[in-house]
């Protein structure tokens, strides 16, 4: 084994295997070579190829999450930086621990039309946690500095959020000469010991209240088992998403217009935690109730107002937050109308969804979707895009469903299911819509895809969501500016990178497609695009909806 004679990388790549990170994902590149060839040294790190550095970011992400670990991105200098910008954002609206490694060139060429060089250092502080530059040191004190943030750039990742670590070094690049890594001090941070009676006492006001509402947003997946669920019921009426518990969630978002003017489904307490919730209608109901506290569990203690009337914080996570809960409902004797109500009409909701036999569509496929993962007996973890499939999930999902929620965007859904279907023995089942799936279509051109990842692709020819957009439909730039209407499909890329395909155009295409989906048996990924209209999607959307009482 032989390392870069470079003393920054080398005294990084010595940090990182300190702090514990195993995984990196690592673009092509001549100024990061001697980054990625010191990766490929060292035997604990595990590198994954990947070129297209949009993808690489969220296939890094992916990664992350899955493993509840920081991972490491890699990339060279200029703009291959910039273009993780979109996985950056992504992570810290979403709290996950991306570790960004640039390589750099020394800071006397920028502007000096050297080539592929650009101001590197704090390129994307707006959305990391901590940023560092680590020049090449040339005595103990740039060395100790160098030690130093590299060590506070990876606790800082620990925190939760992405970091940027620049790495600066000038020609020869090349020279694989060091026999040894240096041993590096390590900076470790303990955790605090959290009180679950101290942090009850805080949250008992909502337990005295007689109309308690508990919000749960998006969640790690195993943050919120079923046994939460159904301890908490009894006192509260507990309005969770498919992203936010392991049962799934229950379908809200339209059980709202058929209770928000009865004032027998008011709370006058509400708490909420977790991450984004995908349920507008909900943020703006309880943003237009006037005088109920609201108490936010914040992990980091940063406020969201997202309801508008926040009264208090709790600093701690939502899982004790959840455990001091428990405790407290463990202590009252008779169960809250108001929580009964709420969560009756919940389970009627979902029993409704469950029964529903909708026609030929994307909602049908998403339904037939889940169904199968349901009663397979392989593992799977559920990716889904932004925009209706999401939506599909929180109607059908009956476990917990991934989805890039921090900022909601449609690029990187099948980069991330496929960096977590890279380190997981597990299948994934990524659901996307065609405008996501095309924008991301380099999620393919990945050496690490193996058979366990599985695309439902909804193809409805473009943006379905601008359908339902009340006033758009005067817009005559609707459907073909503004929903990014197209007639492209899949089969082509799916060739080119070996993916098998399959396509259904109707019902009983679809029953087979989804069962060939879902089954055992390929080491390729498995595509299956299912061909509908924006039109008949609303439709059968529509119908749906309309019928639900509780
Ligand atoms: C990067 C990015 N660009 C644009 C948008 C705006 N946007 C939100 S939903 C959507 C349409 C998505 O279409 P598709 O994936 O086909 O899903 P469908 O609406 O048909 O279910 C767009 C363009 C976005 N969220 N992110
Ligand atoms: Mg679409």
């Amino acid at each position: 084994m032989s390392y870069s004679d470079k003393e920054n990388i080398n005294i990084l790549c010595a940090v990182l295997l300190g702090h514990g990170v195993s995984h990196a994902v690592v673009c092509p590149g001549s100024r990061n070579a001697p980054i990625v060839h010191n990766f490929n040294e060292c035997p604990p790190m595990n590198c994954y190829p990947v070129t297209d550095e949009r993808s690489a970011g969220f296939f890094a992400l992916g990664m992350a999450e899955q493993l509840g670990e920081p991972v490491a991105v890699c990339v060279t200098s200029g703009t291959a930086l910039l273009d993780l910008a979109p996985a950056v954002a992504e992570a810290r609206h979403r709290h996950l621990p991306l570790i960004v490694i640039s390589a750099d060139r020394p800071m006397a060429h920028i502007g000096q039309q050297m080539g592929q060089t650009i101001d590197q250092p704090g390129a994307l502080s707006r959305w990391t946690l901590a940023d560092v530059n680590l020049v090449e040191p040339h005595d103990e004190l740039t060395r100790w500095h160098c030690n130093r943030m590299a060590n506070e750039a990876l606790l800082a990742a620990r925190r939760g959020g992405p970091v940027h670590i620049n790495v600066p070094y000038d020609e020869p690049l090349f020279n694989f000469t060091v026999p040894e890594l240096p041993n590096e001090r390590i900076i470790s941070r303990l955790p605090a010991h959290v009180n679950i009676d101290n942090l009850a006492s805080h949250l008992a006001p909502a337990i005295h209240a007689e109309r308690p509402m508990l919000v749960i947003g998006q969640m790690p997946q195993d943050c919120v088992p079923d046994e939460v669920i159904k301890k908490l019921s009894p006192c509260f009426a507990v309005l969770v998403e498919a992203l936010g518990a392991n049962g799934g969630g229950a379908p809200y978002d339209e059980v709202l217009p058929l209770v928000e003017t009865n004032a027998d489904f008011k709370p006058d307490c509400v708490i909420y935690m977790g991450g984004t919730l995908v349920s507008k209608r909900l943020k703006a109901y309880l943003r237009q109730l006037e005088g109920v506290p609201m108490i936010e569990v914040s992990e980091d203690g940063e406020i969201h107002d997202t309801f508008g009337h926040l009264s208090q914080v709790v600093t701690c996570h939502p899982t004790d937050a959840l455990q001091a809960l428990v405790k407290l409902v463990e202590g009252v004797k008779a169960a809250k109308p108001f929580a009964q109500r709420w969560n009756h009409a919940l389970d009627k909701a979902k029993r409704y969804f469950d029964a529903l036999r909708p026609d030929f569509s994307q909602m049908l496929a998403v339904k037939l979707a889940l169904q199968s993962v349901q009663e397979s007996e392989l593992p799977y973890i559920l990716h889904f895009a932004n925009s209706q499939p999401v939506r599909l999930a929180n109607l059908f999902s009956r476990r917990h469903v991934r989805c890039n929620r921090g900022v909601n965007g449609i690029e990187g859904t099948v980069s991330a299911a496929a960096g977590c279907a890279a380190v997981i023995g597990d299948h994934v089942l990524c659901v996307t819509g065609d405008l996501s799936f095309f924008y991301d279509q380099n999620a393919l051109w990945n050496k690490n895809l193996g058979g366990n990842l599985r695309i439902l692709l909804l193809n409805n020819g473009g943006g379905g969501i601008f359908a339902g957009l009340k006033g758009l439909e005067a817009s005559p730039a609707r459907d073909n500016m503004i929903a990014g209407g197209h007639a492209t499909h899949a089969q082509g890329c799916c060739d080119q990178h070996g993916v098998e395909y399959r396509a259904a155009h109707g019902s009983e295409d679809l029953y087979k497609g989804i069962s060939w989906l879902v089954q055992d048996g390929s080491d390729r990924p498995r595509l299956l695009e299912v061909v509908t209209t924006v039109e008949r999607d609303r439709r059968v959307w529509q119908q749906a909806i309309e019928s639900l009482t509780i």
